[in-house]
């Protein structure tokens, strides 16, 4: 684990939109376990399901992959197949800080990193993309075009797998999960300041949709099925199969 995230403490805010630069790299992994309800299960959620939809001579992808946390389990599940996981982050500071932490699978050549906009990423002959906590960070007209090109590129019975923070159709349901998701955060260490200093540092950064939209999108987009593996408060992660 990496360094405590004290970046939103009283007389430490830049005002600044919120971006994934080297200070929230540093900090990335408390930040994310102590804000996010169900992050881990969200991860352990990756390992099952992409056991059981990789398949040999295929690739599995990792879009946006901040430190891997992801990207690691994928590793350890294809491990017996002849699979390569290319992960993917427009931050250059989580792509330099992943070349270090998993210089020996790249060099193997079991793991691609690349530094780029996932939106003009090429994905071929995918058996399981993972898109874990990302979509919400991508300009809302963008959002269906990456998903078309998933879509694209996974193979028949392959699998998409994606978690987002969401809102829900009654603005009072919202108000109310989102005010025990505020609860949690304290409960996790971080101040009323803290909370809403991030909160404004997101707004417009962050811009959620609610899990009706989701469903629609990939239903459009001509998905076969899907379903939501896990829920937690406003945070969840979802399986759609081409
Ligand atoms: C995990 N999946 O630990 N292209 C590439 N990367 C992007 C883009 C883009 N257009 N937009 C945002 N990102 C990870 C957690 S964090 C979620 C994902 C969070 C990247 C961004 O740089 C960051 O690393 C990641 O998406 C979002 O399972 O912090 O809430």
């Amino acid at each position: 684990m990496g360094k405590q995230d004290d970046i939103f403490i009283e007389g430490n805010l830049s005002g600044l939109p919120f971006s994934f630069n080297e200070e929230v790299t540093e900090v990335f992994e408390d930040m994310i376990d102590r804000s996010v309800p169900g992050y881990k299960t969200s991860v352990n959620l990756v390992d099952y399901y992409s056991r059981q939809y990789s398949r040999d001579n295929s690739y599995v992808y990792d879009l946006g992959c901040s430190l891997g946390a992801s990207t690691k389990v994928l590793l350890d599940s294809v491990n017996d197949k002849n699979i390569k996981v290319i992960s993917i982050d427009n931050s250059a500071a989580m792509i330099e800080k992943c070349n270090k932490l998993f210089s020996s699978y790249v060099d193997e050549g079991r793991l691609e990193l690349k530094l780029e906009d996932i939106n003009i990423s090429e994905i071929t002959n995918a058996s399981v993309v993972v898109i874990n906590f990302v979509l919400q960070f991508l300009d809302r007209d963008k959002r269906t075009l990456l998903i078309e090109k998933i879509f694209k590129g996974l193979n028949p019975g392959g699998g998409l797998l994606i978690s987002e923070k969401v809102h829900f159709q009654s603005d009072r349901e919202s108000k109310n999960i989102s005010l025990l998701h505020h609860l949690f955060k304290e409960k996790n260490g971080y101040t009323k300041m803290e909370i809403a200093a991030k909160r404004d540092s997101l707004e417009g950064v962050m811009v959620t949709e609610t899990e009706e939209v989701h469903f629609q999108r990939m239903n459009r987009v001509g998905f076969s099925r899907g379903e939501k593996l896990m829920s937690n408060l406003n945070f969840a992660t979802y399986l759609f199969i081409k």
